[in-house]
């Protein structure tokens, strides 16, 4: 199972993204679009890295935004699959 990071290395990986936050033992972007269906079309993008990496985020759409909250389940907080996950939706 993934190594639950350490709160100096969350925010050490946090200072190395832009535009996530933590929030509790999650890390959580909101991303913002010109509508519903460039919304939904975002959310789509993520089907396939998460589907690869066998990391899936929480997601939330309202309207045109969307919450993408990360964390690993399994191992009950954040890990360097979290961060990975944020640098490729990042880069989407
Ligand atoms: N996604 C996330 N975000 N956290 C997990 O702990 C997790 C997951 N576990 N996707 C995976 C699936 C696990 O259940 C399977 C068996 O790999």
């Amino acid at each position: 199972m993934a190594q639950l990071l350490a709160e100096s290395e969350i925010q050490n990986r946090l200072s190395q993204l832009s535009g996530w936050e933590l929030d509790g033992k999650t890390i959580k972007s909101v991303r913002k679009f010109g509508g519903f269906p460039e919304a939904v079309a975002f959310v789509n993008k993520l089907i396939d890295p998460a589907e690869a990496a066998g990391h899936h985020p929480d997601l939330a759409i309202s309207y045109n935004k969307v919450t993408v909250s990360l964390s690993t389940h399994d191992a009950g907080g954040l890990t360097e699959k979290d961060f990975a996950m944020a640098t490729t939706i990042s880069s989407l």
